[in-house]
């Protein structure tokens, strides 16, 4: 697949790369390091976001981003559910890029393996297919793509070729240092007193750690989305927790559940329950009602799934 992938884009000009809403470091490095890799090809490319880019993963290039008025091709990275594209229509011939579990092939063409760490792995073996030099700003963005869905190479798809890609990267002129404190030091305050509440109102039960921010509390604290992103990896240092439960009110009765779990597949597994989808380990979902109420009948379903001896 990643082979038609490279003669699709080997033999047409006009793009539009697509990522998902909320974009992370992976939808944020794999898109960018795409579409200055189509532009280095000589292709005209416009990247979209459907929703924008945090100000703490804005660092990298292109600093600007131009649209295009009828794209041949609109190639999706980091996402294959149309949900997430929030309204945003591909105005091409879909071709998909992802690593997330998801329900079948998409449009003319589908590379989705969840085997891979991040679309940055995927992104970076598609330029080896195409013969596409590495620059320092490619390898940045696919750096930024890699460390993000990794955490920092922490979580379980951290293996020997994750860090032989960054190896490669950083030889291609990553730097480290630089794109690590880029995205981790650079926490707002909100982001601290989201966690604060989050722990003060922990619920915990065998195994089973939950916790939610209500929209009022978002707003009091003047957050902005981002630094409602990153809770749930924090409640995740927790010793003892085998899967832990973020809600977040992101409207007045919309609920983003983020869920990660320890125990194999007890995250996707609760997230499924009410609807949603994701990896093994690292699920999430939306729902409609109240956090302080919808967080009871998650923690029960999660309880199913974590087996404590
Ligand atoms: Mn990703």
């Amino acid at each position: 697949m990643k082979t038609t992938i490279a003669e699709i884009i080997q033999d047409h000009d006009t793009f539009e790369i697509i990522t998902h809403e909320g974009p992370d470091e992976d939808a944020v490095g794999s898109s960018k390091a795409l579409g200055l890799a189509l532009v280095s090809l000589g292709k005209t490319v416009a990247l979209v976001y459907p929703t924008p880019i945090p100000e703490h993963l804005a660092f990298t290039e292109p600093h600007e981003v131009r649209g295009i008025d009828n794209p041949e091709i609109s190639i999706l990275v980091d996402l294959s559910d149309e949900i997430m594209l929030q309204g945003v229509r591909p105005r091409g011939k879909v071709v998909v890029i992802d690593h997330h579990r998801t329900d079948g092939p998409h449009g003319v063409a589908s590379w989705i393996d969840p085997e891979r760490s991040s679309s940055a792995e995927m992104v970076y073996e598609l330029l080896g297919e195409m013969d596409v030099k590495i620059t320092a700003p490619i390898a940045t963005n696919l750096y930024m793509g890699l460390f993000g869905d990794t955490g920092g190479f922490m979580h379980a798809n951290t293996n020997e070729r994750v860090f032989r890609m960054a190896h490669e990267l950083i030889m291609s002129g990553a730097d480290p240092h630089t794109i690590a404190y880029r995205i981790k030091k650079t926490k707002a305050l909100a982001f601290y007193r989201i966690l604060c509440t989050a722990m003060n109102r922990m619920v915990v039960r065998d195994g089973v750690f939950a916790s939610y921010i209500s929209n009022e509390e978002i707003n009091a604290f003047r957050a902005r989305p981002e630094d409602t992103s990153g809770i749930v990896e924090e409640m995740a240092s927790l010793a003892g927790a085998d899967l832990i439960i973020f809600l977040k009110e992101v409207h007045k009765g919309t609920v983003k559940a983020s869920l990660r779990s320890r125990v194999a597949d007890a995250a996707l597994k609760t997230a499924n329950a009410f609807g949603g989808g994701g990896h093994g380990l690292a699920a999430g979902f939306t729902a409609q009602g109240r956090p302080e109420e919808l967080i009871h009948a998650v923690v029960e379903e999660g309880l199913k799934w974590v087996c404590r001896v």
